[in-house]
């Protein structure tokens, strides 16, 4: 054996040494990884509409879809004419049996030439530049009609606080906007603000990525044509669950978002329980508010209207009795890394607290 027969020799027996012991490592790992399970959240999402870039249903979107595909026209245009000429020259000029074996002519600078491909490569630039110039001008020196809706949407380590100005309605993860049609409503505009590190609204579907940056407000607008709902996620990396950080925006119809928001201007349910004794007398109250009781905390996600949403925890987990048990034992066993603490409450206590957050439609 030869000294480079030697080591592929040796090389393979690694190889295989290696395979097989990642084989072991995994067949004795996957039992206890509970990252297999996605709380209802997979067939839920699969019956919506896929947050597709190029499927866009409201303006900045679809500004922001067509100037793509003009770039991606040109783009394609040139990689073609450029490929074509390249393909062409080698199976025109390839070497062939018979040749002389000389150098073909050559020819040291053309003006015509080397004008030609400065000035046409400038013009598409200058092209591409201006377009682009536009559409950014136009989605984002837009001013709010006077009759605009507006959200104030506040990041956090890893959910999103969703308040209406005026309207005195606070959620959390989901926003719910009225569809914009030429007759009777206005696009929203969104004030975008953090409390913590730096994170980035993104709803592909309706619009671009804004940044929400501490200390700052930034804004955007959505003018959605088509009702239904939309997922979005953080789109900037925020620390541990900033995958689990998703939203979604339901746009309704005039009538049934303003039914919404009757809904959510209502105070909680205000069932004396034995569930909200155990709620108002544990440090739920601390991070928590459910309007109209003793609970007033912002740290965590306004509970008046919990029940009223599709998803818990930034869309980890379907909003389900059985999910909402779960939350509350053990907030890490759905979203590890959750900012809230496991609170130790006795079986029955939880029993009863996700009874009475059930009932706060
Ligand atoms: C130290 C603050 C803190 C305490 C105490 C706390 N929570 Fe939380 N809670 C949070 C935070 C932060 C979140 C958001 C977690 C996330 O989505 O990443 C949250 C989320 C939740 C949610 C999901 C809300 C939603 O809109 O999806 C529920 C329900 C909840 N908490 C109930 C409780 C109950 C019940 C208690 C008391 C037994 C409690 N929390 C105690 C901070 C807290
Ligand atoms: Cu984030």
């Amino acid at each position: 054996m030869d000294e480079r027969e030697l080591i592929r020799s040796w090389a393979e027996k690694r190889v295989g040494l290696l395979a097989r012991r990642s084989l072991l490592i995994a067949a004795l790992a996957a039992p206890s990884l509970p990252a297999f399970a996605d709380w209802g959240m997979g067939a839920a999402n699969s019956k919506l509409p896929p947050p597709e870039v190029f499927a866009p249903v409201s303006t900045p979107a679809s500004a922001i879809d067509t100037l793509a595909w003009f770039t991606i026209a040109i783009c394609a245009g040139i990689a073609l004419i450029v490929g074509g000429l390249l393909v062409y020259s080698i199976i025109r000029f390839r070497a062939r049996p018979g040749d002389d074996g000389q150098e073909p002519p050559q020819v040291y600078g053309s003006n015509p030439i080397e004008l030609a491909w400065t000035a046409v490569p400038i013009i598409i630039i200058f092209v591409l530049i201006l377009t682009t110039a536009r559409t950014i001008y136009m989605v984002q020196a837009a001013i709010p009609p006077p009759g605009a809706l507006k959200v104030r949407v506040i990041g956090h380590q890893w959910w999103w606080e969703v308040r209406y100005p005026g309207l005195n309605i606070v959620t959390a993860n989901e926003i719910h906007v009225p569809l914009t049609d030429s007759r009777d409503s206005n696009p929203t505009y969104l004030e975008l603000e953090s409390a913590d590190v730096a994170h980035s609204f993104w709803v592909p579907r309706l619009s671009g990525k804004t940044d929400l940056i501490p200390n700052r407000t930034n804004t955007m607008w959505i003018a959605p044509h088509q009702a239904g709902t939309y997922l979005g996620q953080c789109a900037e990396f925020c620390g541990t669950e900033h995958a689990l950080m998703l939203l979604r925006v339901i746009v309704q119809p005039h009538a049934e978002w303003e039914r919404w928001v009757a809904d959510q201007q209502k105070p909680a349910a205000a069932l004396a329980s034995r569930g909200r004794q155990v709620f108002e007398s544990n440090a739920c109250v601390n991070c928590h508010t459910v309007r109209g009781t003793v609970a007033n905390g912002r740290f965590g996600p306004d509970l008046t209207h919990l029940a009223s949403r599709q998803t818990l925890a930034a869309g980890a987990a379907l909003n389900t009795p059985e999910h909402l048990r779960m939350w509350i034992t053990n907030p890490d066993v759905i979203k590890p890394g959750a900012l809230m603490p496991a609170m130790n409450l006795s079986a029955a206590d939880i029993n009863d607290v996700a009874a009475y957050l059930g009932t706060l439609r």
